[in-house]
């Protein structure tokens, strides 16, 4: 039985509720970061996870953090808060800087300080987002960790300044930290303003009646798309290794959002989704990543992971969980 303690900051979002039942599976005691003084999601996270101990912090103020790792005590601390939404960050690079990128270098300077450094294991959440689309090095291939980096938003940029300041934390201090560059992974606990959970939500609607169309932006970029819960283990697995390192984590398959329409609108009985979607220039990016695709063979040869979910099988979870989400709503 494990009587390891965690902390995970971002635990609000789509990987904390599924890193919190992977860590509850194996016992640990669980430590999150909520924000704001009246963040809604604090009773939500109550209700759903009463395990779950939840400390007031920011990642924005470096005080809070030592508080919570001095509460807390944590063997390993996850860090998946971010702005994480690449069309937000265009409208608010600042914070987007501030929160994705500086937040990171706060969190690591509370560790650094805390007087149980060598004792912490840190996990960064970096993305495939800090790629940009182009595999300039070796087009065609699937990226693996040493290809260049090329990030096309603000949250790119500022993921790639989080990524080289935890590297940074590694060499200098010899902290036990790790980055996983994880492509995108997605499900049921997916937010609603990302293009996966939008259509699945929207495919569920239409087909009960309650919304006619759905407005997207670009549907031709390509992404690698996983499922959330295969994503967390390997997270889990970079913090179980002696050494620290960075891992791709991605499925080795790339399916565009027209792909991705297809396969939802079929699980509803429709076969041209087509007359159902409208385009709206304000879902537009002012620049695109149009093709990411992860090469995860360290992960494999090292960790042992190997994603477990296959496409169609996402895509046809996210569709019913949502017609059942929708069908419970008035
Ligand atoms: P998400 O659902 O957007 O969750 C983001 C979390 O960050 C939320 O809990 C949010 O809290 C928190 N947060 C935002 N600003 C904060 C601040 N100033 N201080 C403390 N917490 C703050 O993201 P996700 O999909 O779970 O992804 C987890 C992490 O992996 C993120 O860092 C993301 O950038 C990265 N990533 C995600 C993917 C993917 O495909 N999902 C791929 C690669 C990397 P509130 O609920 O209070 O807003
Ligand atoms: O679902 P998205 O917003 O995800 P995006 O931009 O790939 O970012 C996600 O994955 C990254 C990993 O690669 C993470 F680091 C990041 O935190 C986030 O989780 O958009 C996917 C694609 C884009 O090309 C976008 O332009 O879908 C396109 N799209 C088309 N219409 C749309 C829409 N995206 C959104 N969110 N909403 C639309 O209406």
């Amino acid at each position: 039985m494990s009587n390891r303690i965690a902390l995970i900051t971002g635990i609000t979002g789509q990987d904390g509720g599924h890193l919190i039942e992977l860590l509850h599976s194996k016992k640990y005691k669980i430590y999150g970061i909520i924000r704001g003084q009246q963040n809604p999601k604090k009773q939500l996270i109550e209700k759903e996870f009463p395990c779950v101990e939840l400390i007031e912090a920011d990642l924005i103020d470096q005080s809070s953090l030592i508080r919570a790792l001095e509460l807390s005590k944590p063997d390993e601390v996850y860090n998946l808060a971010a702005i994480s939404h690449v069309g937000y960050s265009f409208k608010n690079p600042e914070l987007t800087g501030q929160v994705t990128g500086l937040g990171v270098l706060n969190l690591l300077e509370a560790i650094r300080l805390s007087g149980r450094k060598d004792k912490i294991r840190f996990y960064q959440a970096s993305t495939s987002e800090m790629f940009g689309g182009l595999n300039y090095n070796r087009p065609g291939e699937g990226y693996d960790e040493n290809a260049l980096f090329h990030p096309r938003s603000p949250y790119g940029v500022a993921k790639l300044y989080a990524h080289w300041i935890t590297k940074n934390y590694r060499e200098s201090y010899g902290i036990h930290a790790s980055c996983g560059i994880l492509f995108n992974h997605e499900g049921p606990r997916r937010g609603l303003e990302f293009v996966t959970r939008k259509i699945s939500n929207a495919v569920a609607r239409i087909h009960l009646g309650k919304q006619e169309y759905i407005e997207l932006g670009n549907l031709d970029p390509k992404r690698d798309w996983g499922y959330a819960g295969d994503y967390v283990e390997g997270m889990w697995l970079m913090l179980q290794q002696d050494k620290p390192d960075d891992y791709v984590l991605a499925t080795g398959e790339t399916h565009s959002i027209k792909d991705f329409l297809e396969l939802a609108f079929k699980e509803v009985g429709v076969n041209d989704w087509k007359p159902y979607v409208k385009q709206n220039k304000a879902f537009l990016r002012p620049a695109e990543v149009d093709l990411l695709l992860g090469n995860p063979a360290k992960a494999e040869k090292v960790l042992g992971w190997k994603r477990k979910v296959d496409f169609p099988s996402l895509v046809k979870m996210m569709v019913k969980h949502d017609i059942n989400l929708e069908s419970k709503k008035n």
